[in-house]
């Protein structure tokens, strides 16, 4: 087998996704099941003064459970956020309800439809309560969602000093507000649970979810079970962008099967989805870039206030991925950065697709280009004033990130080249000169984000077959990134064995000793680099004992990785093949000699990079906002799998242009959730996307053996400001300096009578 890191090798999974034989949580049967029906409360906050089930227990074979009938306590956010217990999530709500959607009753009925049914027939008293939406009015405390809490501010990380003089001796000093509107993860296939209690005392959870081993160790502890009483099975995961993991949903699920003794299931429907799934982003962050009249910028000041939604987790904790990027590319001498995170009556929030770096490189992006307009540069020029030079790497920032390797400047200059950057200002001049009503906006953004980003351990193991194929076992987790290919060609490449010789097992806590799934774009660094040590492990194993069988010094043994061959070096015959080798050890019974386990942890995070140019069309009678061209490139290292890389930068780049443009979720005054199904909840399609412009570039990272960093989700990152940016250059002339995203046809029309009615 040549060299099969680098190849547009297809996806191995893709037959089996695209002739319809994929298995998902819901194609899963276990006869005698019964089925959830949730009761959601329609108030956004309110005390529930009665619970009234007669109706809907006098359906047949209905069960119905309240918060008293549920001997679970809490469903705790993760240690390590620091969040006041007072303020953890109820399993069933028992004296108050926080956002509209949160959970009241949960209904059992036979089958789907009678649940459902039911669910409705549970009646529901409330006193409603005033409501806070806002994060601005959430601050002051005036609503509060935790009374013995005494405040809505759920974490709080003031800048370890403070300078009031930070901003002193800079000529220019912009400022402005960035909101990171809250969107949704959105995967295809909605949250599906299936959970059994054997009569073995074991529980099987087959769960759609992106962490099947961390899953497995919170529903031990919160059900009181040992490790090696649990399971968990994450089967085929239809897409999960950051959204799929054990939710209080799951637990309640998994707890049913122990308390009824009967296989239970749950699939949300796509309006449950939208409305109980933890929300993404939802961040204002308030900035003070101060610099030079030359265009280099001295200091930063930023206020960052996130919104936890009702129960604050991992969203209120990603307000500090944001705080850690704000540096973006750029070389800033002095950055303060204050965090608050509050709570609000509205849908948890939680990682959505780039998880606290899109909200800083939105901020850090957006402030440059009105930088570059305070201090009369172009955009691209001022970047490259300001850039962290490429022979300064590894880098330390004043946000605090430590980022190992780069080339800012000749990403932008790469991207500059591609899109004829001087053709397109060129054509913009005409346009504006001669004031046609489509005026031409170009849009940059250079970005820096992290993977692996909290620095985890993976696990991945390699077993050779009797018949010489190899098994590798991974605790990342795939939901749609191509893991059967890519971690197949990393073992591939190691064990000199064909690509179709090499499967990968993961998703199945039974199978899989140990993991951490799939987030954060880490999978590649660390578990396709464990996927590496393990193979690297069972192949100087292999060596020794085909030594042995040949008679031979296992030093001089070497490994045709063309043929994937066992010879002594210069001696091409005899030899052994793997088949050969694995054969003979097996009819010794030793054949578990070759396996290998590894567990690999990284000296930090990774740091990938790139740059990305929109152009946009701006209708100056109606507003319409076109997106005509995106250019993007984006570095992670080494690529193990362009197909697969370039596949990931488009899903990216379309989630990042539909938080510029389209999508956004939004609450009316009383809490009630304006967008809770795919009609009003905006989402582009392959008609509203042009295509694609990639421009390549790889700068192998030294934190890991691969040279590779993540790509997951640097499209998504790197998007959003080049096309916030490129619509607000287009408005330049009319003098409209901001607008929020998404920043569609209605903003920008009501932008440009605000801008016609008060001018400069
Ligand atoms: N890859 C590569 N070379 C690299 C880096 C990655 O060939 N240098 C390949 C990988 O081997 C893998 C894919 O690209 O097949 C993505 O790898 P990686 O960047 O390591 O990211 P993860 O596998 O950890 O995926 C996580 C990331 C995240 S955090 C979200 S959210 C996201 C995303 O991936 N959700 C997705 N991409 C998604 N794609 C699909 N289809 N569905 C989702 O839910």
């Amino acid at each position: 087998m040549a060299n099969v890191i680098g190849q547009r090798v297809r996806r191995q999974e893709d037959p089996r996704f695209l002739t319809g034989r994929g298995q998902y949580v819901d194609d899963i049967e276990l006869p005698g099941a019964l089925h959830v029906a949730f009761v959601r409360s329609i108030w956004a906050h309110a005390r529930i003064t009665s619970i009234d089930t007669t109706a809907a227990r006098a359906l047949e074979g209905v069960q119905v459970f309240t918060a008293a009938d549920v001997d679970l306590a809490v469903n705790p956010a993760p240690p390590f956020i620091g969040i006041d217990a007072r303020m953890f999530r109820p399993f069933l709500a028992a004296d108050k309800v926080r956002f509209a959607g949160d959970l009241v009753a949960v209904v059992l009925a036979g089958d789907r439809a009678t649940a459902v049914d039911a669910a409705d027939l549970v009646d529901v008293e409330y006193d409603a309560l005033p409501v806070v939406i806002d994060i601005e009015q959430a601050v002051r405390d005036e609503v509060l969602l935790f009374e013995a809490v005494g405040t809505n501010v759920c974490l709080r990380h003031p800048p370890a000093s403070t300078d009031a003089g930070l901003l002193d001796g800079c000529d220019v000093v912009t400022a402005g507000t960035i909101f990171s509107q809250r969107i949704a993860a959105c995967p295809v296939e909605a949250r599906a649970t299936l959970a059994q209690f054997g009569g073995d005392g074991r529980l099987t959870v087959w769960l759609s979810t992106q962490t099947p081993h961390q899953d497995k160790m919170v529903l031990g502890l919160l059900l009181g079970l040992e490790a090696e009483q649990v399971r968990v099975v994450a089967p085929d995961v239809g897409g999960g962008f950051g959204g799929k993991g054990l939710a209080t949903e799951d637990v309640i699920v998994a707890w049913l099967a122990r308390a009824t003794g009967r296989p239970i299931r749950w699939t949300e429907t796509r309006s449950e989805n939208l409305v109980a799934m933890h929300q993404g982003r939802a961040q204002r962050i308030a900035f003070e870039l101060g610099g030079d009249r030359d265009g280099h910028v001295r200091a930063l000041r930023l206020n960052i206030l996130q919104d936890a939604g009702a129960y604050p987790g991992l969203g209120a904790f990603l307000a500090n991925l944001t705080a850690m990027m704000a540096s973006g590319v750029y070389r800033i001498p002095k950055i303060e950065i204050d965090v608050t995170a509050v709570v609000t009556n509205t849908t948890p929030t939680g990682p959505v697709r780039g998880a606290g770096r899109p909200e800083a490189t939105q901020m850090i992006e957006r402030a440059m280009d009105m930088f570059a307009t305070d201090v009369g540069l172009d955009p691209a020029e001022v970047r490259r004033r300001n850039f962290i030079a490429a022979d300064d790497f590894p880098h330390q920032t004043a946000s605090g990130a430590h980022y190992d390797c780069g080339d800012y400047p000749r990403a932008l200059e790469l991207v500059l080249e591609a899109a004829g950057y001087d053709r397109l200002r060129a054509e913009q001049a005409a346009r504006r000169e001669s004031g046609d009503s489509r005026q031409l906006g170009i849009g940059l953004s250079t970005y820096v984000e992290v993977t692996n980003g909290i620095n985890e351990t993976e696990f991945g193991a390699v077993e050779i077959t009797a018949s010489g194929e190899a098994i590798v076992k991974t605790g990342s987790q795939s939901q749609g990134q191509g893991h059967e290919t890519t971690f197949a060609q990393i073992a591939a490449q190691r064990l000199g064995l064909p690509l179709e010789k090499v499967s990968v097992i993961k998703g199945d806590t039974d199978a899989v000793a140990r993991g951490t799934g799939t987030y954060g774009s880490k999978s590649t660094q660390i578990g396709g680099a464990a996927a590496a040590q393990a193979s690297e492990a069972v192949v100087e194993t292999a060596k020794r004992l085909a030594a042995e069988e040949l008679e031979a010094s296992p030093e001089d043994m070497e490994l045709d990785l063309e043929r994937g061959e066992f010879h002594v070096t210069g001696a091409p015959a005899p030899a052994l093949s793997w088949s050969d080798l694995a054969g003979r050890l097996e009819a010794q019974g030793q054949l578990a000699a070759l396996s290998s386990e590894a567990d690999f942890t990284a000296a930090q995070p990774t740091f990938p990079f790139g740059a990305h140019l929109a152009v946009v069309e701006v209708d100056r009678e109606t507003g319409a906002v076109q997106l005509l061209r995106i250019v993007a490139l984006d570095d992670a290292g080494t690529i193990i799998n362009p197909l697969v890389a370039e596949g990931q930068v488009h899903g990216g780049l379309a989630a990042g242009i539909a938080q510029a443009l389209y999508e956004e979720l939004t609450y009316d005054e009383d809490g009630n959730p304006m967008n809770s199904n795919l009609v009003t909840y905006g989402f582009p399609g392959p008609a509203d996307l042009p295509a694609f412009e990639l421009v390549a570039m790889q700068t192998p990272t030294p934190i890991n053996p691969l040279g590779a960093k993540g790509i997951g989700e640097s499209g998504t990152i790197g998007a959003t400001p080049a096309v916030h940016n490129a619509v607000l250059d287009a408005l330049a002339p009319y003098g409209v300096r901001h607008i929020d995203m998404p920043v569609n046809g209605e903003r920008v029309w009501r932008a440009l009578q605000d801008a016609d009615r008060n001018p400069g």
